[in-house]
């Protein structure tokens, strides 16, 4: 049996709604500008796919355009200070495995990890949203559906070669997640978003693109609950 909830009646204007919206909103922007510079980097690694790339990175830059234009219309300064520092650890990883030309490495942080953080965010906050930012995210959240299987056909077609390198980086960069979580749970509850509908959404994409790219059950039990508890 399940218990039905109200929906919590969010008001939008209030100033603790704002106060958390400006760091949950300049996280969002620091995030679709940052997803932008690490398509670009990518095509350098995958020159290949660098129309397709650089049409991934176009996206992102949209998506940010729109996040800014929702903080924008209830007048809520983002806090972009704090939103780069919430993407340091996760940036330098990014940028280290680049300059060591691990593709695979900059695909599971980009296209796996934040890609499934992005859709997890989106998908729940899209019921609590205002009509504004509603419109907006819907809109946004179908394009990250294709930044994440642009990684996962990638990594599926060179899975027996970056295997080894996939596990190691995502002992190294899942902790980050659950960390970052930890770090916006207060905030994102004032925005209407549960940490556990956050972290169950987030399990989903990110568990479901593992097993797109190859990995047994088995495999992605280990893989996905690391750093949860740590
Ligand atoms: O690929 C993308 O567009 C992802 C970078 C964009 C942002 C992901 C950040 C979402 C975290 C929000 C946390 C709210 C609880
Ligand atoms: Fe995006
Ligand atoms: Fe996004
Ligand atoms: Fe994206």
């Amino acid at each position: 049996m399940t218990t039905a909830t109200a929906t919590p009646v969010l008001d939008y204007h209030s100033d603790r709604y704002k106060d958390a919206y400006s760091r949950i909103n300049a996280i969002v922007i620091e995030g679709e500008q940052e997803a932008h510079d690490n398509y670009i980097d990518l095509a350098k690694l995958l020159p290949q796919h660098q129309e397709e790339l650089t049409r991934l990175a176009k996206m992102e830059a949209r998506h940010k355009k729109g996040f800014e234009a929702c903080g924008r219309n209830l007048s809520v300064t983002p806090d972009m200070e704090f939103a780069k520092a919430f993407f340091e650890k996760l940036r330098a990883n990014f940028q280290r495995a680049l300059a060591e030309g691990k593709t695979a490495t900059c695909l599971l942080i980009q296209a796996l990890i934040i890609e499934s953080f992005a859709i997890a965010a989106y998908n729940i906050y899209i019921p609590m949203a205002d009509p504004f930012a509603r419109k907006i995210t819907e809109s946004v959240v179908k394009d990250e559906y294709s930044h994440l299987n642009f990684g996962e056909i990638w990594l599926k077609e060179h899975f027996e070669s970056v295997k080894g390198e996939l596990e190691e980086a995502n002992r190294a960069n899942l902790p980050l997640v659950w960390k970052m979580l930890n770090q916006v749970e207060a905030d994102a509850k004032v925005l209407g978003m549960e940490k556990d509908a956050l972290v169950e959404d987030f399990m989903i994409q990110y568990s479901g693109a593992l097993e797109n790219i190859g990995f047994t059950t088995r495999e992605i039990m280990k893989m996905s609950v690391y750093g949860l508890t740590g």
